[in-house]
């Protein structure tokens, strides 16, 4: 049994506000947003992060980057700008072991990184 969060997301057994979706892609509002706009992108096929990913193919993950360029555009932060940051591990705090990028926009962020 898979009781991963973002497969259940994915799989439509747990609601979330969706922004963006593809066969293989979902983009849904983050539950904690840290600015205006703060989306997750994630595959929908299960790998659990980065070091995971090296198993997926050249396009399975450029379709997950573009879709995270979609969004922007879709949420007007092309002009204005936006992060696209993606957690591994503990020390990144990762807290799903689903692979996402979260795309972060409508205020202006501190910081270049950390
Ligand atoms: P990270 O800490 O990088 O693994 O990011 C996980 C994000 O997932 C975090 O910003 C909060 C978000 N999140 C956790 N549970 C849910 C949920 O049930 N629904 C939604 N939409 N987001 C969630």
């Amino acid at each position: 049994m898979n009781d991963c969060l973002f497969c259940k997301i994915a799989a439509g057994e747990i609601p979330s506000d969706k922004v963006y979706e593809d066969e293989d892609v979902l983009a849904f509002r983050d539950i904690a947003p840290q600015a205006p706009v703060h989306v997750l992108v994630i595959p929908k096929k299960h790998v659990s992060g980065w070091y995971d990913a090296q198993g997926e193919s050249d396009a399975a993950l450029a379709k997950l980057m573009r879709a995270a360029a979609a969004v922007a555009k879709m949420e007007n932060l092309v002009e204005s700008g936006f992060r696209v940051v993606s957690n591994c591990g503990p020390d990144a705090q990762q807290s799903v072991l689903h692979l996402h990028l979260h795309v972060l926009g409508g205020r202006a962020m501190s910081g270049t990184m950390v």
